[in-house]
């Protein structure tokens, strides 16, 4: 990985110093003002933290480090013979603010590989996991486990400077990113298919191919999605749990195993990461409530799916895939998986489905008058794309968010640490004190 260090050595240093100087001319600056909504409120709105790798804009969707995602789909290198961008690219960029060559995502491809290899006591304890164990529970205990191999953890007990910190860090994320497909496929073959194993990793193909392979699938359409699928959940700003819970448990020194463990924890979420697994669930009763098997697309009308939608908000229930803390249009991570079902799959009739939903949906939850965002998110498409290539078993949907996230999250991690940020420490307040505040002021 010497290219990388390379460039990493010159990059974070210079970068730590700019901070470093804007903080001395600007560290008194405001950046707007504290509200007693925005403390109860899950300090929505709060520009409380720093994250370097990428910038959310409600209106516009997430920029990684400044790129797009449509852009990306267009400067990303691509795996051979498709279409999609490498997640390898991705994580490329993530770390270094540059887009790469197709030789520096290649040297990562094969540096991943080479990582991939989990220690025995791990291996030994996702078979020991019982199939009933939901599969987001397992990712994270064996995340959590890989402790035992971590770089930062046995240099920090040895009194490693702080200077030192983010190489450590980096070490260590790039060791999880490449065993966590193997995890997650591991997981994927005990849960689903006796434990029968598959696919092994080819030194000379990709993250998404690999990753697939061990799945046990080979359709290139299925692989391209899945590399497509990696770089879009990689990373979406600091502030959702995910990202924020690793930059928090992070901020303890805790090594990235045991943030990012943390961090799948929060992802497992039905608010959060689960809702690619709810969406589905959502959209398969309502088809049992259509018609018998596949009958249930002849039955299928904008007035049974109006029926549907406020029949789930009138129990007191969220229309999973909709709605975004800070999104306030349609997600282009949405709008990515719709293209791609257009090209891939524009007769079937689940996409038709989730099509319609997108037509209906908005101006209901507008009439319900809650959400402040009707449009729908990310994982309003992800599962029916599944479906279409066979990978059917919903409750998994959420690990595939879990072997992306670390993509986006682990390198943020690296960031903080050459940036030195601190232990992460807000102040809270208790109600009594807060209306004492108040009087007060
Ligand atoms: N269906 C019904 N009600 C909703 C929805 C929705 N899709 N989205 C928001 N609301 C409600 C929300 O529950 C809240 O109600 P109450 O005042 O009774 O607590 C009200 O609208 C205001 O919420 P917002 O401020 O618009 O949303 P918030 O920032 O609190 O939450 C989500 C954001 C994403 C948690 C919320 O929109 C939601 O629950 N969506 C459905 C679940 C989902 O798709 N999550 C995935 C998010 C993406 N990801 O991968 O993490
Ligand atoms: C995410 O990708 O983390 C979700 O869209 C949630 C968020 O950004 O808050």
């Amino acid at each position: 990985l010497e290219p990388l260090y390379d460039r990493l050595h010159e990059i974070l240093p210079k970068h730590a110093q700019d901070v470093k100087e804007f903080r001395a001319a600007h560290g008194g600056d405001t950046l707007g003002i504290l509200t007693v909504d925005m403390a109860y409120g899950g300090m929505r709105g709060i520009k409380g933290m720093v994250t370097e790798t990428s910038v959310l804009d409600a209106d516009e969707g997430i920029r990684y480090q400044g790129h797009t995602l449509m852009e990306l789909q267009e400067t990303l290198p691509r795996g051979p013979g498709g279409q999609e961008p490498l997640a390898e690219g991705a994580l490329w960029l993530l770390l270094t603010g540059e887009l790469p060559t197709q030789e520096q995502t290649t040297l990562l491809s094969k540096e991943l590989a080479r990582r991939a290899e989990l220690p025995h006591h791990v291996v030994q304890m996702i078979n020991n996991f019982p199939a009933e164990l939901h599969p987001m529970a397992q990712l994270s205990a064996a995340t959590t486990a890989l402790h035992s191999e971590s770089k930062f953890a046995k240099a920090y007990a040895s009194g490693v400077p702080k200077s030192k910190y983010w190489e450590l860090t980096l070490e260590d994320s790039i060791d999880l990113i490449a065993k966590l497909p193997v995890i997650a496929s591991m997981i994927y073959r005990n849960v689903f298919h006796d434990g029968r194993t598959v696919g092994t990793i080819d030194p000379d193909k990709d993250m998404g191919a690999n990753f697939a392979s061990m799945l046990g699938f080979s359709d290139e359409g299925f692989i391209d999605l899945l590399r497509l699928y990696l770089v879009i959940h990689a990373d979406h700003e600091g502030g959702n749990v995910s990202a924020h819970t690793t930059h928090l448990v992070g901020s303890a020194l805790s090594d990235p195993y045991l943030a990012y463990g943390a961090a799948l924890n929060g992802l497992a979420g039905p608010l959060h990461g689960l809702a690619n697994q709810e969406v589905l669930s959502w959209l398969t009763k309502f088809k049992t409530r259509l018609g018998e098997g596949d009958d249930w697309h002849a039955n299928l009308t904008k007035q049974r799916i109006s029926d549907e939608v406020w029949n789930t908000l009138n129990s007191g229930q969220v229309i999973p895939g909709y709605g975004h803390a800070v999104l306030r249009k349609t997600d282009p991570r949405y709008t990515c998986q719709r293209d791609f079902a257009l090209k891939h799959l524009p007769d079937s009739d689940d996409f038709k489905l989730v099509s319609m939903l997108y037509e209906v949906v908005p101006d209901i939850l507008l009439e319900h008058g809650k959400s402040k965002n009707p449009w729908p998110n990310v994982d309003a498409h992800s599962g029916i794309l599944l479906q279409h290539y066979g990978l059917t078993e919903m409750n998994f949907y959420t690990v595939l968010f879990g072997v992306s996230r670390a993509i986006g999250v682990l390198p943020s991690l690296v960031w903080s640490r050459s940036m030195g940020l601190p232990l992460e420490r807000p102040k809270s307040m208790s109600t009594p004190g807060l209306k004492a505040f108040v009087a007060a002021a």
